[in-house]
């Protein structure tokens, strides 16, 4: 037996007994396991933690600013405080995308954008309360690290005490945006100036303290290395150890189109489905890893669930931020869709709501929530 297989059955011999996988043996995996075994084993965790369920929610996003201080090198989506692209929404624009989503049945609205040059945090608190006073059965998902970060910059407060301001005012929990790639080798290079790895993971903290749950990313498929993948995947690890605050993984493969990275190309759909299976084999804590189908198309993602997902995010109406960098996804799907995608991928589709509450509805637009759905951690 060559020492790679060897390691590769002694890997195998921990998944199956539920044994933590180290940064190491992440490294190996990523770089020498081949795609079906990386999915056979990730499969394994998948169907230990979640059984054969898919989940999905019912969902719309809100971007009320593309306006944003930061050039991220990967970011197609923001646009200059000068410049004709740039928008802000208004009061009443906002309410009437919330009414939307709420006349459509959604239980969540996940909430963010730019950094805006001259609004400040009271304008991004304004939108949090005027949307919760209107609409409070629905679940404001809202403002990435990074947003925190800044509101705690412009406003000279701390970010603990912002995130307690804003929960007081409607807020239901983080989206998982932000992270990128945390390790500062490659960050300086694709976002040296925004919220860095520290700043990231502590504002994360501080919410789970809160009592929030939050999501975390990681955008792969750019310059980074297999290194720096699971280096992030560890130091997400770490933190889930010590809050358990994370609900989903959600790893996002780099779009190039419309970006000062349009020289590299495109994560294909093997890279798509190895990233898919590392998280899930190295990310043991996490009850859940998301195939974000708006990110991976919806093919990729129909078999990311034999890959170690077990969520496909949402409807998604209005996406902005991967369409302005060339996703070809379709811009909304309806349940009736997203069901048939899972069941054709031989999995259970059950509605869920952002804290996985089983969603049951009576008519397509009125819901309760059902019992929480068990997941092993
Ligand atoms: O932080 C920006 C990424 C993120 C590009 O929490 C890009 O449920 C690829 O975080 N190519 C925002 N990625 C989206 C996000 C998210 C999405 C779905 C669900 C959840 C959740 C969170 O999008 C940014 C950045 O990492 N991003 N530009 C690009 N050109
Ligand atoms: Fe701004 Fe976010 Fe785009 Fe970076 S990724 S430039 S912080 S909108």
């Amino acid at each position: 037996m060559t020492s790679e297989i060897k390691r590769l059955e002694e890997i195998r011999e921990k998944v199956e007994n539920n044994v933590r996988l180290s940064a190491e043996e992440g490294i190996f995996l990523d770089n020498k396991a081949d795609l079906f075994t990386l999915g056979e084993l990730a499969n394994i965790v998948r169907e230990r933690k979640n059984g054969n369920v898919t989940y999905y929610n019912v969902n719309e996003h809100l971007n009320p600013t593309n306006v944003c201080v930061y050039r991220c090198n990967f970011c197609a989506f923001r646009a200059d405080l000068k410049s004709a692209s740039g928008y802000v929404m208004s009061d009443e624009q906002i309410l009437h995308r919330a009414e939307e989503a709420n006349q459509k049945g959604c239980t969540e609205l996940h909430i963010v954008g730019g950094l805006h040059h001259q609004l400040g945090y009271e304008w991004y608190l304004n939108i949090i309360k005027i949307i919760h006073q209107a609409y409070p059965n629905l679940h404001l998902k809202a403002w990435t690290a990074v947003e925190w970060d800044w509101f705690a910059r412009v406003s000279g407060r701390s970010t603990k005490e912002l995130i307690a301001e804003m929960k007081e005012m409607g807020l239901g929990s983080l989206p998982g945006g932000g992270a990128e790639i945390f390790h500062p080798e490659i960050r300086q290079q694709i976002c040296g100036y925004k919220a860095d790895a520290n700043d990231w993971l502590r504002i994360h903290r501080e919410a789970h303290e809160l009592g929030l749950r939050s999501n975390a990313t990681m955008l792969y498929g750019h310059i980074e290395k297999a290194e720096h993948r699971v280096d992030h995947m560890i130091r997400l690890r770490e933190l889930q150890d010590e809050t358990g605050g994370f609900q989903t993984f959600i790893p996002l493969a780099f779009h190039p189109e419309n970006t000062r990275l349009d020289h590299l190309p495109k994560p294909g759909g093997v890279m798509d489905l190895r990233v898919m299976a590392l998280s899930r084999l190295m990310l043991d804590n996490f009850p859940h890893i998301k195939a974000y189908w708006i990110m991976l198309g919806l093919q990729t993602a129909q078999i990311a669930l034999s890959y170690g997902a077990d969520d496909l995010d949402g409807t998604v109406v209005h996406e902005k931020i991967y369409h302005a960098a060339g996703s070809d996804s379709p811009q909304e799907l309806t349940s009736d869709e997203i069901r048939r995608i899972i069941e054709e991928a031989g999995r259970n589709p059950v509605e869920r709501d952002t804290l996985y509450h089983e969603v049951v509805r009576t008519q397509p637009k009125t819901w309760r929530q059902g019992k929480p759905i068990l997941t092993m951690v």
